[in-house]
């Protein structure tokens, strides 16, 4: 396992595409942190208090944030704001070649147990999706994570490169658990990228990955997609800003790529 430097701008579109993933530091202000902080420990607390039995088995994240179901509109807005940053447009640009389409966000967190063991994983795993056809979209369907730390977190392990190429046996029998092997298992060749407040690491949902639990970890994750219909179908409307919210967000173009795809398609 090696750790992993951060990537300034300028090498970002080509860190993502050779590894899968690049470490953005120093991005946003302490001020920014703070404010997003506590939007997400009100969220935390709700979703908690609404989740206990699954908060308590299992759970390591929750989702859909920018629902209505556990903020008020001004925090929803400090959401709707970050996710349509010029910075983080910008980051968008060098990674998706045309637009990039708003797909949800989440939170994560340390299981209850800390005993509680890790799964390696690619997301693309759990669209239902045959195999074979998975194996064919690493390549040409793109979801992004862009994960934003708020506390110093160990966290995530990836398989650099493995967005654009499917498992070796020994992956898949881990990520599957075949074989005797179980999806915690150690892999070969893999990279460890330690997180600290403010730390943004931008990767390719389609690679091998697992988090690493530990600290305090408390991590928002915002996520863009390609802009297709079988991405954006889930997206809840309910997540989605409404017309006056549109007035605090700078970068309203992947909200309005998901808004007009789902319109298109009558959804
Ligand atoms: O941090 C974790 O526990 C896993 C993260 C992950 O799998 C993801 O963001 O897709």
């Amino acid at each position: 396992m090696t750790s992993v430097a951060q990537t300034d701008l300028d090498s970002l579109a080509g860190a993502y595409a050779s590894e899968g993933f690049a470490l953005v530091r120093g991005l946003f202000e302490e001020p920014e942190l703070k404010q997003l902080h506590e939007v997400l420990l009100r969220f935390h607390h709700s979703w908690r208090a609404a989740n206990t039995q699954f908060y308590e088995a299992r759970a390591i994240n929750s989702a859909y944030l920018t629902d209505t179901e556990h903020l008020n509109i001004e925090d929803r807005r400090v959401l709707f704001r970050l996710l349509g940053d010029r910075r983080i447009e910008s980051i968008l640009r060098r990674i998706f070649p045309g637009p990039a389409a708003f797909m949800n966000t989440q939170l994560f967190f340390n299981p209850v147990n800390p005993k509680q063991p890790n799964y390696w994983h690619r997301d693309i795993q759990y669209t239902g999706e045959p195999e074979d056809v998975q194996r064919e979209e690493l390549n040409s369907i793109n979801v992004l994570h862009m994960r934003l730390a708020l506390m110093p977190e160990p966290g995530l392990e990836l398989v650099p490169g493995s967005h654009k190429r499917w498992d070796t046996e020994e992956e898949y029998c881990v990520r599957m658990e075949q074989g005797g092997k179980k999806s915690f298992d150690d892999l070969p060749n893999t990279a460890a990228v330690a997180m600290a407040r403010g730390d943004l690491l931008v990767f390719s949902a389609n690679m091998l990955h697992r988090g690493l639990y530990g600290k305090d970890r408390l991590a928002f994750d915002m996520l863009f997609c390609d802009p297709l219909e079988r991405l954006v179908k889930y997206v809840r409307p309910s997540c989605l800003p409404e017309e006056k919210d549109f007035e605090v967000i700078a970068n309203p173009a992947p909200f309005l790529e998901t808004i007009r795809i789902r319109k298109l398609a009558g959804l």
